[in-house]
């Protein structure tokens, strides 16, 4: 398979057990308008208790109306990558590509390379799901693992206009912020990927962050998307 190159990548180190969130809106100029262009990425426990991780990939933003939906573009590779041994490097790999209208994923496996030294497709194929233009097509494999790839509403709240105008050094209202603001990107939709997975096919971390506070496994994640060159 051949290798490509890494040309733009974000980090977020998430919990299991709690939600953090990296969000990152239209700021690399060889990714803007392709699904390349990463805006935010989730990792989370779905319900307490629950023996599953959930992956949300956001791609682009400001995806609205009239605008072609379900174009993933098909040399994009997306890789969701997990460290679970706390040395901040990959230890598996959940990977998706799109083509002709269905999202293919791959893994969790170990990658043959890490880090900025590559990334190459893995030969673990994990399911298939069509890619949705109403939001509700999810595929769900004989391992318990839910797919989903398609426009979503962005969970990006931000009252752009009226940002501008506090900023804006002639403003007689300095009156800061409305409450509530208006959200400039309400009806905007990102181009999304979701990975339901059970825990015990990532395998238990270890480490010495392997498990929080309250007991749960810890898993670091971060995403990357890679542009065949
Ligand atoms: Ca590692
Ligand atoms: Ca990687």
């Amino acid at each position: 398979m051949k290798k490509s190159k890494l040309l733009f990548g974000l980090g977020a180190v998430a919990i299991a057990g709690a939600l953090l969130v990296a969000a990152d809106h239209i700021d690399a100029p060889g990714t803007m308008g392709t699904t390349a262009d990463i805006a935010d990425f989730y990792a989370f426990e779905p319900t307490e208790g629950s023996d599953n991780t959930v992956f949300i990939v956001d791609l682009q933003t400001n995806v609205v109306d009239g605008l072609p939906y379900g174009t993933f573009d098909e040399n994009v590779l997306t890789e969701i990558n997990i460290d679970t041994d706390g040395n901040l490097v990959e230890d598996l790999v959940i990977q998706a590509i799109p083509r002709d209208g269905k999202m293919y994923f791959f893994g969790p496996a170990a990658p043959s390379a890490t880090g900025l030294n590559g990334t190459v497709l893995v030969n673990s194929p994990l399911g298939s799901v069509d890619i949705s233009s109403d939001m509700e097509v999810v595929e769900t494999t004989a391992d318990g693992v839910s797919l989903f790839a398609g426009p979503r509403q962005d969970a990006f709240f931000f009252d752009f206009f009226r940002f501008n105008e506090v900023l804006a050094p002639s403003m007689e209202d300095n009156s800061g912020f409305n409450v509530p603001g208006e959200d400039t990107f309400d009806g905007a939709n990102t181009m999304s990927i979701v990975v339901e997975i059970p825990n015990s096919m990532l395998g238990e971390p270890t480490g010495e962050d392997a498990v929080n506070a309250i007991g749960v496994p810890v898993y670091k994640t971060w995403l990357t998307t890679n542009v065949k060159q």
